[in-house]
């Protein structure tokens, strides 16, 4: 796929399985992906939005703190993080569980970080994802330092970066691709486009018709991308890190989608959308669009379609077990993995906490 065949301004997007899972653009299809990996992608989506209600469930019930439903986004997740190769970095924002899942974290991880525990980020050594990153837009400059760090040494690698339309608002993200448009680093620039930061929706994020035209301005391409179609957004990402991966500098992505659930559990969106736009995207379900072309396709019997989400359900299940396993948590953990040593402030606000924990109440100085 060539990537300057979608030049943003002329308002060209990447498409290749439409609403009904019929192929549409046929051209673009990547030569790689064989039938069985196509299923395991769609394994994957079904794993996704598996874990993504499960998660739902936990916080509702009261046992979990506050979640981020990836719900409409698995297309965008998967047909991303699937391009990826060995030594490469994921670069999450806080709606990558489907990406965060195929590059390797456990599960019960991920839940743990949503139940409030600092060892959720604490992933496997040789797993090259960056913990979940809250504050928006914070993480694409630590991308873009990967990103130079291993084009200094030579590595080959590439860096995924994830973000949302709001995070293209911060200077975090002007500043991190204007430098790697500068310094030609090696890495993606993914926006998860889902209409909506919060209550802030896209046509008032900003006055630019798009966002993939936001990386013209800093000298490298950008591309827009029908992102609830799988196979769309790993020919686009899978282009843009054969172009990273040569020397050839960074891409912007912008994946097209659509958040359906609220933005976190803590979200009332019937506040800022009407009901009858979210009905409207419901038929554009990523997974639908996928069971519909592998079933035309004869590759998906109802039940082995049964037997798959059946899988997957006992195995999250398993992952929220071990999640919660693993809480209570220490309430030290809080404080003792930022610093070598603890600022004054902090030691405050720490013996403060064994104070209120002890019953002791508060202290006086400080
Ligand atoms: C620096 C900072 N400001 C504000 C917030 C509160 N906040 C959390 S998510 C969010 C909106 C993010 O929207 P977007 O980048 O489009 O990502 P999405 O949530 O839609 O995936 C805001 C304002 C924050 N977490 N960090």
């Amino acid at each position: 796929m060539n990537l300057a065949d979608f030049d943003p301004l002329a308002g060209r997007r990447v498409e290749i399985l439409d609403i009904q899972g019929n192929v549409v653009g046929r051209d673009l299809r990547p030569a790689d992906l064989s039938d069985a990996r196509l299923l395991d992608l769609y394994d994957r989506m079904v794993y996704l939005r598996v874990a993504d209600q499960q998660a739902l469930t936990m916080q509702r019930a009261g046992r979990m703190g506050t979640y981020p439903p990836t719900l409409g986004q698995e297309a965008a997740n998967i047909g991303s993080a699937a391009v990826l190769e060995e030594g490469d970095w994921l670069v999450p924002s806080f709606r990558e569980m489907g990406a965060m899942l195929l590059r390797g974290v456990p599960l019960a991880l991920i839940y743990m970080y949503w139940m409030g525990s600092e060892w959720g980020s604490h992933f496997p050594e040789n797993v090259r994802v960056l913990p979940i990153c809250a504050p928006v837009g914070t993480q694409i400059s630590h991308g873009v330092g990967l990103a130079w760090a291993a084009k200094l040494k030579k590595e080959g690698t590439v860096t995924l970066i994830y973000f949302g339309d709001g995070a293209t608002s911060k200077g975090d993200c002007h500043e991190a691709m204007n430098f790697a448009g500068v310094f030609q680093t090696p890495c993606i620039f993914f926006c998860q486009n889902n209409q909506y930061a919060i209550s802030v929706p896209r046509s008032t994020q900003t006055a630019a018709a798009t966002l993939a035209q936001k990386a013209v301005a800093y000298g490298f391409p950008g591309v827009m991308v029908d992102g609830n179609d799988l196979l769309a957004v790993y020919a686009a990402t899978q282009a843009a890190a054969a172009q990273a991966r040569s020397g050839g500098g960074p891409v912007f992505i912008e994946a097209q989608t659509y958040r359906l659930g609220p933005h976190t559990t803590a979200d009332d969106p019937s506040r800022y959308r009407l009901e009858e736009e979210v009905k409207a995207q419901e038929s554009d379900d990523p997974l639908r669009r996928v069971r519909l072309y592998l079933e035309k396709q004869g590759l998906l019997t109802p039940a082995a379609e049964t037997e798959r989400w059946e899988r997957y359900r006992a195995l999250v299940q398993a992952e929220a077990k071990k999640a919660e396993a693993a809480i209570p948590l220490n309430p030290d953990d809080i404080f003792d993995y930022h610093y070598a040593t603890l600022p004054p402030y902090l030691a405050f606000q720490k013996d403060y906490l064994h104070r209120i924990l002890a019953g002791r109440g508060e202290p006086t100085d400080g």
